[in-house]
């Protein structure tokens, strides 16, 4: 069930019917008792939530949930459009760098693009090549590396885990209650148009109980999430720039997977005066200031106007646990 519906999602024409795909824009504040998706409302307690820079009032945050899938939501875009331009310069500009693992082939790619993709890409002139080195970057891991053929972490095989994605998951770690949660894995992932993730299940996390955080950014994707086996038909939903996908309890173990990408015309265009940042010591402010300026911006603007980036992040360890067993 879960392959027919991913292929036909993933078909090559390029007006498949998107009849089913649910749309969280479109769901009113008033639940509807056969809805497929609902509007989930939070009370008072999100006022002691902290404030993170490039993030919107939590109060101000859409948090959706889906019938037939407990334990999935999704929180549409509780991003600023300048917090959201500082994430996709971070996971190009930064998080591809060494000592973080990227995809790109030794026999393809000499050393100089391995360890710095971005600044490689940038000062690439020719345009033959430099459409090879953008199209090549498909994902970069972080914190504990996923390994893809054994599926098993290694303590030997982890990079520091980025400051700044840490705190930003315990923002929405906190919003949900899971007060402990810690960033420890996480899987930065390119899709450029065209492109697809097939479905899967991710459990090579000896911890299955904390939640897996996933922020998509640039172009939309559409994503099914099915159940514990191939044999249920998943639900298709937008993933939009800016969302928020949660995956915890019973849908931490689900099939999952991401089946096309969808060009849209948004941009990151709209800069209202956010107030400068105070010395904060919650994201690299020197970034979080250059992407304010159009210049420094357009690279990377032309970068998501046709790719999308997504960044999963995952607890690997048991509470109170300092390293794998
Ligand atoms: O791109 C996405 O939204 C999903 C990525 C994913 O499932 C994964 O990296 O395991």
């Amino acid at each position: 069930m879960f392959k027919t519906v991913f292929k036909q999602y993933k078909v090559k024409s390029t007006s498949p019917d998107l009849s089913d795909v649910v749309s969280f824009d479109e769901i009113d504040d008033k639940p509807k008792e056969d809805s497929i998706a609902q509007r989930l409302s939070f009370n008072n307690e999100i006022t002691d939530l902290p404030t993170f820079p490039g993030l919107k009032t939590p109060r101000a945050w859409q948090t959706f949930v889906l019938k037939d899938h407990p334990g999935l939501l999704v929180i549409r875009n509780p991003f600023t459009d300048h917090g959201q331009r500082y994430w996709i310069a971070r996971c190009l500009r930064d998080y591809p760098r060494a000592p973080n693992i990227v995809n790109l082939n030794a026999r393809l790619f000499d050393e100089s693009v391995r360890s710095d993709w971005w600044k490689e890409l940038q000062e690439c002139k020719d345009p033959t090549e430099r459409q090879r080195i953008k199209a090549a970057m498909r994902w970069t891991t972080l914190g504990y590396h996923h390994d893809w053929d054994t599926k098993v972490y290694n303590e030997l095989s982890k990079s520091p885990f980025p400051q700044d994605l840490s705190r930003l998951c315990q923002v929405f770690a906190s919003y949900l209650g899971y007060h402990d949660f810690k960033s420890e894995a996480a899987i930065v992932n390119y899709y450029p148009l065209g492109s697809s993730l097939s479905g899967h299940t991710d459990h090579s996390e000896p911890n299955h109980l904390a939640p897996l955080f996933s922020f998509s950014f640039g172009q939309t994707a559409i994503f099914l999430i099915g159940g514990r086996t191939l044999d249920e038909k998943p639900t298709a939903i937008y993933l939009k720039s800016g969302d928020v996908l949660v995956m915890s309890g019973e849908s931490r173990l689900c099939y999952h997977a991401v089946p096309r990408i969808i060009q849209t015309d948004e941009s990151l265009a709209s800069l209202p005066n956010e107030t400068a940042l105070e010395n904060s010591n919650l994201v690299d402010n020197d970034l979080f200031e250059q992407v304010r300026d159009s210049n420094y911006w357009n690279p990377f603007s032309s970068y998501i106007a046709d790719s999308r980036i997504n960044i999963n992040v995952r607890q690997v360890l048991h509470p109170g646990d300092l390293k794998l067993n």
